[in-house]
């Protein structure tokens, strides 16, 4: 009985293993990186998009999902890669994103002043 309630244990242990991803992560399949960033509000009026900052090399292509859990609509600019969109409560939107020179590119709210900006790390 003891010995069943262990394995039991040890299962389910492997099942949230497996199926907890962390956001933000890379995904595996089909070798392209793919990048979920949610809204998050840190403190009264203060909001940023998680993961704070993402690396990626020069030229690759990224699929990045921004999903706006907030009880406000958000946007989401990189002004360098030409990006400007709105992500409406509750939503997900999924854009492409290709940066062809190195450096710190910033992301950001352009609807509200006071949302913390993120940055994109781009490596040669
Ligand atoms: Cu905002």
């Amino acid at each position: 009985m003891r010995d069943k309630l262990i394995l039991y244990g040890f299962m389910i242990g492997i099942l949230l293993t497996v199926t907890v991803q962390p956001i933000g992560a890379e995904s595996a399949s089909g070798g392209s990186k793919e990048f979920t960033l949610v809204t998050a509000m840190v403190a009264e009026g203060a909001n940023i998009w998680l993961p704070s900052m993402i690396i990626l090399k020069n030229g690759e292509e990224v699929k990045l999902k921004l999903r706006n859990v907030a009880k406000a609509e958000h946007g989401f600019a990189i002004d360098e890669l030409g990006i400007k969109e709105v992500i409406p409560v509750g939503e997900t939107k999924e854009i492409t994103i290709k940066p062809g020179s190195k450096g710190v590119l910033r992301y950001y709210c352009h609807l509200h002043p006071g949302h913390i900006n993120g940055q994109l790390l781009v490596q040669e």
